[in-house]
């Protein structure tokens, strides 16, 4: 509950649709599915017997917030064209879940299993809050989420982000790289294989994206893009070098930073800043992952299929 798992997926589609707060926000699993085709992007919500209780064309942040918080709500379906770096985008889908972890309403977690055996996904994303790393309750869920995905027949990748690594106080030792150490060695205690782990800070990359797009930021927003961006300016590869993640895709991200901090006359400073801040953020190494394993689908796929994707990347 509240390790970012709305904002992570706000920062992939460079919007805050999807409600983000210090509180039990998420009640429903919310899928975003991207198509390049559409001209909105319309939602509806289903009850728990499966009934159609409302639809929207040219949904807001504030009507999924108000679905989200209606009891008689179990999913919400968003479909649009979305301002994702992911590739191949067409069929794109994401799955929003509730933080299994809330005591005050048990539903949550049975959702977040029930999603975990319903939805046909190729890849999780577990995102652990980097301040409070290993407390019973993650133990305990982490442990009913590996044993339900042991129990899957399809093939899936299991991502772990360490979020809000920007609340580490590094000053008092809170080393980053000792903390994805330190996950890493709590995530094989509990029976996952050589996780993979990417430090994030999810709000960093939203912001980022936001700026980019020409959205304006909220008044808060300012002060904490501020923030990360004195962070940033400390040390540029901070993140990517503490991630756990595979060779190829490291490598692609410093790339990437190497060739978007070269001095250009096409790209203005500020803007070739916000793509560096960007990466920095953890968002790159997301990407690769996910468009790492977008192609490799599509390769599998029959050549019919293939047309249908239009591969861009
Ligand atoms: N400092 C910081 N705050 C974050 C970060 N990511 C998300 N948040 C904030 O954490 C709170 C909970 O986020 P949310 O996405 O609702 O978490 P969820 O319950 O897991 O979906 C919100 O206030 C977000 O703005 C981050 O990387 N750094
Ligand atoms: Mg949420």
């Amino acid at each position: 509950m509240s390790a970012g798992k709305s904002s992570f997926i706000n920062a992939l589609i460079g919007d805050d649709l999807l409600h983000a707060a210090n509180e039990a926000t998420t009640a429903c699993i919310t899928t975003l599915s991207h198509d390049d085709q559409s001209k909105s992007t319309s939602a509806c919500c289903y009850a728990y017997n499966g009934d159609l209780l409302d639809s929207v064309v040219n949904v807001q942040a504030e009507q999924l917030k108000t679905w989200n918080s209606d009891d008689r709500v179990k999913n919400i379906a968003l479909q649009g064209n979305l301002s994702t770096y992911c590739r191949p985008a067409q069929g794109l889908a994401l799955h929003d879940t509730p933080g299994p972890n809330n005591s005050q309403d048990p539903r949550h977690a049975q959702l977040t299993i029930d999603a975990i055996q319903n939805i046909p996904f190729d890849m999780v994303f577990y995102i652990l809050n980097a301040t409070q790393l290993g407390t019973r309750d993650d133990r305990t869920l982490l442990t009913t989420v590996k044993n339900e995905l042991a129990q899957l027949q399809r093939p899936h990748e299991v991502i772990f982000i360490l979020n809000k690594v920007d609340q580490l106080d590094c000053e008092k030792g809170e080393s980053l790289t000792k903390h994805v150490e330190q996950a890493f060695a709590y995530l094989v205690d509990i029976g996952f294989t050589n996780p993979t782990i990417v430090p994030m800070i999810a709000n960093a990359a939203l912001y980022a994206r936001k700026k980019l797009i020409g959205k304006p930021l909220s008044r808060k927003q300012r002060l904490e893009f501020a923030n990360f961006r004195d962070i940033y300016l400390q040390d540029s590869s901070a993140l990517l070098n503490a991630s756990r993640v595979p060779d190829v895709i490291s490598k692609n991200v410093k790339k990437y930073m190497q060739i978007t901090s070269r001095k250009t006359t096409d790209t203005p400073a500020d803007k070739s800043e916000l793509y560096l801040l960007m990466a920095y953020s953890g968002l790159a190494a997301v990407v690769l992952i996910i468009n790492r394993q977008r192609a490799a689908l599509l390769q599998a796929q029959p050549r019919k299929e293939k047309a249908k994707h239009k591969v861009s990347a």
